[in-house]
């Protein structure tokens, strides 16, 4: 351990703490503009400067460690004056039309800029104009909004190993893009959207299809159904400053039907479906020597991913369509039928924490048999919460409502699917019972929970082992993949999420500043509030959804038979 004064407050840390943490320990903060913990450790902006005794400059509190004796001061004159002229400096170069910024409710750089008492600038540019890049389905860069903090590059090489952006050009033309300044479309992303909710500001966005849903929902002629993914409901809250893992999944139904939608289902029931179909899926590869390890297949940024990198795998990809397009098949198809109405004249709309669904909703595999794709449009949650603003309900002052019945009863599986680690937990729930023929105690499979990158387990199941993996993040699902195809390490089932901690850290999910991502575990407030949910469920496995027997019953006939096969799977070629 260290001791050293910060603001003469004697402070005891371990060996290798930066000032910036140090100072935090003894309730002192630092503002920062490019640091992201674990991610983004640079000293590159210079906002974090401190007076360090004995050294000549200031120094860079994020990536300066402490020393035995050390004496620091975080708030002198000197400190200030710099920060502020830093400050000025980045904004000289900053397009600065907050009021219709998508990022005005939430950019750090104004609220770095009221933090440091800045009252006029000095060095506006007023000729800047926007430095538009919009040519991914997923994501709009404004370049002409960029403080080139390096937090959207840093995730994409760090979190992702994707390492699509970076910095061109030098000195005052540096700017972040694709190597040769090519568009977005055109390189290897996997639109997790990672880099959006990494950057401080306006510099990036989802794409905004809003106008598209309000078309739709004043469209007379358009049947509109609304279906939420499973982690949207614990974090949507976040939008209307409550608490992180708050869960307001009656107040959201609610918000869905004031806002218009004929009828409001839910993504998780169709994950009560994946499961089944999932489930049966692995059954009869361990039965029939059919390809293993078997790897999910609703996360479509790592779709995306593993076609690129991993072509040769693409046939252990499990055929099932992901809950969000399973969804929208049986919208389009068992539900127009029963309600009598022409699929071609429903809208079926996503809400989803995922960027990449914007661009799964455009796959061609995904199209049915009747011409439709299964979903029209994706928002993500920040999308949701913006149309519940402008509509102008008050999101607390709501009602607890209910799901509309016919795809809207769920259980506790498909709830957890939005955490890494869910997708396994729920499909072993049912895998086991139908391999051991009774019921199974304890229903909880702690071994794939938690937070971590990579999660392992071994299951013995009448006549068979079971080797399961769970990982989230690209670079972690890297590491299993290269260990698959060299032989250390041996699988029969492996869930791979894009985002690190799976959906409820997804790119389309409610921004939360650096200083909280830094300092706080929102994955892990996030998957509490999800497991909590299937604790309090009164059915917790997909294969006892009362409306999912329905439908196989009525309309599908069995978990994988013709039927089901033609409306909910899907096969990824290279
Ligand atoms: Fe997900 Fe899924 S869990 S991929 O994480 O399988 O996006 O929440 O909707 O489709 O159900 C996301 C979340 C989501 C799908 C489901
Ligand atoms: Fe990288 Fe994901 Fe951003 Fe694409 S969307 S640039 S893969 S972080």
């Amino acid at each position: 351990m260290v001791t050293l004064k910060i603001n003469d407050i004697p402070v005891t840390v371990p060996e290798g703490t930066t000032v910036l943490e140090a100072a935090r320990n003894a309730g002192i903060k630092i503002p920062s503009l490019c640091f992201l913990k674990g991610v983004n450790e640079i000293g590159a902006c210079r906002i974090c400067v401190v007076e360090v005794k004995g050294a000549k400059s200031l120094v860079a509190s994020c990536v300066y460690p402490v020393s035995e004796g050390m004496e620091v001061q975080t708030n002198t004159e000197r400190v200030r004056h710099s920060r502020q002229l830093t400050l000025e400096l980045i904004l000289s170069n900053h397009r600065m039309d907050c009021l219709t910024c998508a990022r005005n409710a939430h950019c750090e750089l104004r609220e770095l800029a009221a933090e440091l008492g800045i009252d006029a600038v000095r060095y506006a540019n007023d000729e800047l104009l926007p430095r538009i890049e919009d040519s991914a389905p997923h994501l709009v860069r404004d370049n002409s909004k960029c403080v080139l903090c390096r937090r959207c590059t840093a995730v994409c090489r760090k979190y992702q190993e994707v390492g699509v952006i970076g910095p061109n050009d030098r000195g005052f033309s540096t700017h972040i893009g694709c190597a040769f300044d090519r568009d977005l479309s055109e390189v290897d992303c996997v639109s997790c959207g990672q880099c959006i909710v990494a950057c401080p500001t306006g510099a990036l966005s989802e794409k905004d299809d809003t106008a598209k849903v309000w078309a739709a929902l004043n469209d007379p002629a358009k049947h509109v159904v609304v279906g939420p993914a499973p982690s949207v409901r614990v974090t949507l809250g976040e939008c209307f400053k409550m608490p992180i893992g708050t869960n307001v999944e009656g107040k959201m139904v609610s918000a869905l039907r004031r806002l218009g939608f004929d009828k409001v289902f839910d993504v998780d029931n169709a994950a009560d479906f994946t499961i089944m179909e999932e489930g049966t899926e692995f059954l009869a590869r361990m039965k029939e020597g059919g390809v293993l390890p078997m790897i999910t297949s609703c996360s479509p940024g790592w779709i995306r991913y593993c076609e690129q990198h991993y072509p040769d795998l693409l046939p252990n990809l499990s055929t099932c369509k992901s809950p969000q397009q399973m969804f929208g098949a049986l919208v389009k198809s068992y539900y127009a039928e029963k309600a009598g109405i022409d699929p071609k004249d429903i809208v079926v709309v996503s809400v989803m924490p995922c960027t990449a669904k914007k661009y799964e909703v455009q796959r061609e595999e995904q199209r049915m048999a009747n011409g439709c794709m299964p979903v029209d449009i994706s928002i993500t949650t920040r999308e949701l919460a913006r149309m519940i603003q402008r509509a102008g309900i008050l999101f607390d002052h709501l009602p607890e409502g209910q799901f509309d019945p016919m795809l809207g009863l769920s259980t506790g599986a498909s709830v957890i699917f939005g955490a890494s680690g869910g997708v396994m937990e729920a499909a072993l729930r049912t895998v086991v019972e139908v391999v051991t023929g009774g019921e199974m105690k304890p229903l909880e499979f702690h071994e794939v929970r938690g937070m971590e990158g990579i999660k392992e387990a071994v299951y013995e199941l009448p006549g068979r082992t079971v080797r399961v993996c769970a990982a989230s993040g690209l670079h972690n699902a890297k590491t299993v993949l290269d260990g698959v195809k060299n032989g250390t390490l041996h699988y029969d089932f492996i869930e791979f999420m894009a985002c690190p901690g799976g959906c409820i850290n997804g790119g389309g999910q409610p921004l939360q500043s650096a200083e909280v991502r830094s300092f706080t575990d929102i994955k892990a407030l996030r998957a509490a509030a999800l497991y909590r949910q299937d604790e309090a469920m009164p059915i917790r496995k997909s294969h006892e959804n009362p409306v999912l027997q329905a439908v196989y019953q009525d309309y599908l006939g069995e978990p994988g038979g013709h039927r089901a096969h033609e409306l909910l799977h899907c096969t990824y070629v290279p």
